[in-house]
């Protein structure tokens, strides 16, 4: 039978009833709210292509040609095609090997300063068609390019401007066009290409058109960037022992930079300049750029290459590690070997982030956004960021570790793609009572490592002491690397 309700129990109905609307309601308010935006653009910002080219990190160099049978650093351009003759050349070899050690793409010697083509350019005799191998039917070039396609890696290319056998070289409009149609053949017969490599050591008899150049690379291959002592778009870090320096700004005014000369700026960039050119890191696993048995027992020792990835790609550059291959065609084993050790080493170092997915707060969170709070510096996703408010340039950011914690590295990665803004930063670590600092540093761009010997603390701060404009940073980790490798 129906029973009427007692009016207290209308009245508890009605009010849930009302309670309900007004939720729903300040729900919708709240959506409709005007989203908080990112930050403005810091300009210069890089293009894809150098976002891309730096996110690759580690870059292999494989310097090959006539050298390599004369056992010359610089040969003279004055070498029989004949001497050119390797026994096993593998370049899948070279490929795997580059790939396994986590390389990203390789870049070939096509051309050094010998002038001497690893591929049949039409337009000289100095060439591989002229030599005993593949019975002058081969292309070194081509049998790189696929076997880098083939492993999944990307490829580049070295065309020394300077050319010590070409008799145009000197006769300035007659020689760029040779040395164009030489890019054009590189940059149309082997497929995608994503760098090319000007190299600026030689001669000043010739004045290199590189307006030319640069716009028919670009043409050509609009992925690729173009690396030479001043850009455009990676520049020299200005050693040639594989070190970045702090600061390390990947800002520039390539007005102010001279191709083939020494640039005051290049090491460190320039603050605040107009021009986005991220250093690029060279340096060989040996003594010399090209092959010689006499260095065999000369590999850098594992330690070397971890210095030098600390100072390079822990110092916001790119690593671009030589590794020639020998008279065989094939990188030696004792260079793949290291490379092994290298690999291992970095992996077992990196491969577990104490700080992902910890409590983590900030001084200032962005329009107090759940998009850009702390958390987004620890979530393991490189396209999320902590942000601070506009004009907010000292800030910090606080992970809690839970329990006392031992590490002895710290990753830091500003969002890059919105410009490069830390000017000054400090890591400190809670060790129950106080905050101790870890390290400090200047600037931090697209990778910061800091490594240091093993402390022990349950909450991590990073202070960002000065920067040109709010700090964007997307990742913030911590790692412990075995004992052995600690510094
Ligand atoms: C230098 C060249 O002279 C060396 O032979 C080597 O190619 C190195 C990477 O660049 O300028």
């Amino acid at each position: 039978m129906y029973k009427p309700l007692h009016p207290v129990v209308w009245a508890a109905l009605l009010l849930i009833f009302l309670g309900g609307l007004l939720m729903t309601e300040a729900k919708s308010v709240r959506a409709a709210s005007p989203a908080v935006t990112p930050p403005a653009p810091l300009a210069p910002v890089p293009t894809p292509r150098q976002l891309a080219w730096q996110e690759r990190e580690l870059i292999a160099f494989a310097h090959f040609g006539v050298n390599t049978f004369t056992d010359r650093e610089w040969g003279d351009g004055k070498e029989d095609p004949a001497v050119f003759n390797p026994t096993a050349l593998d370049a899948r070899q070279w490929a795997r090997t580059c790939k396994d050690a986590g390389m990203k793409m390789l870049i070939l010697t096509a051309k050094h300063h010998d002038g001497f083509c690893l591929w049949p350019s039409r337009y000289t005799e100095h060439s591989v068609k002229n030599s005993p191998w593949r019975g002058g039917k081969g292309d070194v070039v081509r049998e790189a390019a696929d076997a880098c396609r083939e492993a999944g890696i990307d490829f580049g290319v070295y065309l020394s401007p300077w050319d010590r056998h070409e008799p145009r070289y000197g006769d300035s409009p007659k020689y760029n066009e040779y040395y164009m149609n030489q890019l054009t053949e590189l940059l149309t017969h082997y497929g995608r290409v994503c760098e090319v490599w000007f190299d600026g050591a030689g001669s000043k008899k010739q004045v290199y058109d590189f307006p030319a150049y640069w716009a028919l690379v670009r043409k050509l291959q609009p992925d690729a960037c173009m690396f030479s002592d001043c850009g455009p778009d990676v520049r020299w870090v200005g050693n040639e022992k594989g070190y970045a320096a702090d600061p390390n700004w990947a800002t520039i005014d390539i007005s102010k930079m001279r191709f083939g000369q020494r640039n005051p700026d290049q090491t460190h960039g320039v603050e605040g300049g107009p021009d986005w050119a991220a250093t690029e890191a060279d340096v060989s696993i040996r003594p010399g750029w090209f092959y010689h048995a006499g260095e065999d027992g000369r590999v850098k020792t594992l330690k070397e290459l971890l210095d030098i990835y600390y100072a390079s790609v822990g110092q916001n550059a790119v690593l671009l590690l030589n590794v020639p291959p020998d008279r065989r065609g094939l990188m030696h084993e004792n260079d793949a070997a290291r490379l092994r050790e290298f690999r291992a080493a970095i992996d077992a170092s990196f491969s577990v982030d104490l700080a992902r997915g910890k409590a983590a707060t900030a001084s200032n969170v962005r329009g107090r956004s759940p998009a850009f709070e702390a958390a987004r510096a620890v979530d393991g996703d490189k396209a999320t960021y902590w942000a601070a408010d506009d004009g907010v340039t000292v800030a910090s950011l606080e992970v809690d570790l839970g329990a006392g914690t031992a590490f002895n590295r710290v990753m830091i990665q500003e969002h890059i793609a919105l410009g490069q803004r830390v000017k000054a930063f400090v890591v400190e670590g809670w060790d129950g009572q106080a905050w101790k600092e870890i390290g400090r540093g200047q600037t931090i761009g697209y990778k910061r490592i800091l490594r240091f010997s093993t402390v022990t603390a349950t909450k991590v701060r990073l202070r960002i002491e000065d920067a040109r404009a709010c700090p964007t940073i997307s990742h913030f980790g911590l790692f412990l690397a075995p004992e052995a490798l600690e510094k």
